[in-house]
């Protein structure tokens, strides 16, 4: 008989008897294997969270009291227990559930998320809103050691700290990012943690002590048991308490022995309190446990072995891009690489592996790695930031502040450009182009093929200014590769075909969709030229404002938003030209926040393929027709 099947809502948790709750959490656990083993997903984060999310909702009264769950791919438990088991396995496709938080999902999804570190500042806002309509209900917030070391997470705290309202943080400490966390904090949890700490002060006072004339063993037991006071009074959460926070932990996030009493006494408690809680990621499936780097968000997998499902042959843009950069440190002393917690899907891990002392992982903290680049820069080294779009969003004004006004010479491979599939609206790479192309400085530019992504790699570092490279997520269309980089002129785009009546200029993963629409049209009679622009700043104006007045009418075609990206630069240059009489178009991603599902399905809904390019060239053709007709 199924635990799971009976808890419909978390009121038909509260019904069940604690001594079920290990029944419980292994039927969430399995539910989660065999559906994410099915369609991959966030594995290894929510099978560590499983007993800790039955007890939030066993004891709180959701959704009245507030949970927000920082970066949302730990919610799988929640959304079981929150009446979504039957949609479960739609979760991260087209038209399903998402692999996040969302409001518009449930009631109990309080705050929508998908980058890490805004959940304590949301709650501390749901904590004072709570305070202004005079309200009285918990709020809590999950985060964990990964979230914790980014900026905004710091600032939550430290508002929440001087605020003083009651607020309860609880630390979801498995010791991961998605790789190993790094810096001082974590190090400081660890240390927590093991109760190290404490020991290394201990031996010290002992040592020092020790040496000193006339104290005795005696004195040295003393101190020693002074020590041991001191532990449970300053250690091991004076980090918390200093930015005004009660600690409570560390507990282990396994037991419910250990996570019911004490959430119960936290509960009573008022004011902000962070309570500490260890969990293990992975937890109940062994090769998540032993891999929860891969198990972190995998691909589908076969449940028996753990081995992904299907393999692409073929590299993907991410090993290309970090491949050539290899290659160019090999030369270049000056280059250095820099991730914000993302070594594994930016491919970085393969550029340690080669130069581990030029890998700087710093955390959770985009905005921190672009200014820490621009340090490096101004001090003659060639900083080069491999980051996914949607992340560097975060660091928009260091961009602009810390590189851009001082032109410096750092280059940002920007990788997941486009649509990246299942993480959905938070993850698409959509906005790209229009938030760096009108900053002074800035080159952007996007290859149409691997081959050209190593070319435009090897150009950045020569053009000793601030550079973006864009491409997109996974693997690569398979061309041939020239042996060796050569770096591209700067602002020069190709013309691939000639033609008359269309040009169809395309940025990017775009250019071959392009290429093959105008194959068709041909076969029709139309003649069509493609230009591959490659660079969206500069542009190359003489190439496409030559092309445009050649022909009856021209389209624009990027995987990113119209509004001030590719497309939009085209628009400007024939305004600025004066080049009035050629009907274009702008094709790419609308005014609305793009939907989770495969990238063809969504390329094909948003007409960013051979065919939707083909019917757009058509259409406006017929448009152009009809109108000289009416002349
Ligand atoms: C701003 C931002 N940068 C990077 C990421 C990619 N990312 C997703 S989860 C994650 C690690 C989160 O670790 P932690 O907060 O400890 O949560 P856990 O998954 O271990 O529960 C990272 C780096 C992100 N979602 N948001």
């Amino acid at each position: 008989m199924s635990v799971l099947k009976t808890i419909r809502h978390p009121a038909d948790l509260k019904k069940l008897p604690p001594e079920q709750f290990p029944q419980l959490c292994e039927e969430i656990r399995e539910r989660i294997i065999s559906v994410i083993s099915d369609v991959g997903g966030h594995l290894a984060s929510n099978l560590g969270v499983v007993e800790l999310t039955v007890a939030l909702h066993y004891l709180l009264d959701t959704p009245r009291d507030l949970i927000v769950w920082d970066t949302g791919n730990q919610a799988y438990a929640h959304k079981l227990l929150t009446g979504r088991q039957e949609q479960f396995h739609t979760i991260r496709q087209f038209g399903g559930l998402s692999g996040f938080c969302k409001r518009e999902e449930s009631e109990y999804d309080t705050f929508n998320a998908g980058h890490a570190g805004t959940g304590v500042s949301a709650a501390v806002g749901f904590a004072e809103a709570r305070e202004q309509r005079k309200q009285a209900h918990k709020v809590v917030c999950v985060v964990g050691d990964g979230a914790l070391t980014s900026g905004l997470t710091m600032e939550g705290l430290q508002q929440a700290g001087g605020l003083k309202k009651d607020l309860l943080v609880i630390l979801n400490d498995n010791q991961m990012s998605i790789s190993k966390n790094v810096g001082a904090i974590s190090a400081y949890l660890n240390r927590t943690i093991t109760g190290e700490f404490f020991d290394r002060i201990r031996e010290e006072t002992k040592r020092v002590l020790g040496k000193m004339p006339h104290i005795g063993e005696q004195v040295q037991k003393m101190a020693s048991r002074a020590q041991e006071l001191a532990k449970g009074l300053l250690l091991p959460g004076l980090l918390f308490e200093e930015l005004g926070f009660r600690y409570v932990g560390p507990i282990d996030g396994h037991k419910f022995e250990h996570l019911l009493p004490t959430l119960e006494n936290v509960f009573k408690l008022d004011g902000p309190t962070l309570l500490h809680v260890v969990t293990k990621k992975g937890l109940g499936y062994g090769p998540a446990m032993d891999d929860p780097i891969w198990f972190h968000a995998s691909s589908p997998f076969d449940r028996d072995t753990g081995s992904p499902k299907k393999k692409s042959g073929r590299p993907s843009y991410s090993s290309v891009a970090v491949n050539t950069l290899t290659g160019l440190a090999r030369e270049d002393p000056r280059i250095v690489a820099i991730t914000a917690a993302m070594s594994e899907g930016t491919g970085l891990a393969a550029f340690e592996k080669a130069f581990p002392e030029r890998l700087y992982d710093v955390g959770i903290a985009e905005q921190h790695a672009v200014t820490f680049a621009a340090g490096l820069a101004a001090q003659g080294m060639r900083p080069v930031v491999p980051i996914y779009s949607t992340f560097l969003q975060r660091a928009y004004d260091q961009v602009v502040h810390d590189v851009a006004t001082q032109n410096l010479p750092v280059t940002f491979c920007i990788d997941r450009g486009g649509l990246v599939a299942e993480d959905g609206t938070t993850h698409h790479g959509a906005f790209d182009l229009a938030y760096l192309r009108h900053m002074p400085n800035m080159v952007v530019m996007a290859p149409k093929d691997e081959n050209e992504l190593q070319h435009m790699v090897k150009s950045c570092i020569g053009y000793d200014r601030p550079v973006a490279v864009r491409y997109p997520r996974g693997s690569s269309l398979g061309v041939d590769m020239d042996p060796v980089p050569q770096a591209l002129p700067l602002g020069k785009g190709e013309l691939l075909r000639e033609g008359t009546d269309i040009a169809l200029a395309a940025i990017g993963v775009t250019v071959h969709q392009a290429m093959a629409a105008a194959g068709r049209l041909e076969r029709e009679g139309i003649s069509a030229a493609v230009i591959n622009a490659r660079f969206v700043k500069p542009l190359d104006r003489d190439l496409v404002g030559t092309v445009a007045q050649e022909v009856k009418c021209l389209l624009t075609v990027e995987e990113a938003s119209t509004m001030g990206g590719f497309g939009s630069a085209v628009l400007e240059l024939l305004s600025d030209e004066g080049i009035v009489n050629v009907p274009t178009k702008c094709m790419g991603l609308p005014d609305r926040f793009i939907e989770q599902g495969p990238q063809n399905l969504l390329r094909e809904k948003y007409g960013l393929t051979a065919d939707g390019i083909y019917q757009q060239a058509k259409q406006l053709l017929a448009h152009v027709s009809r109108k000289s007709a009416v002349a």
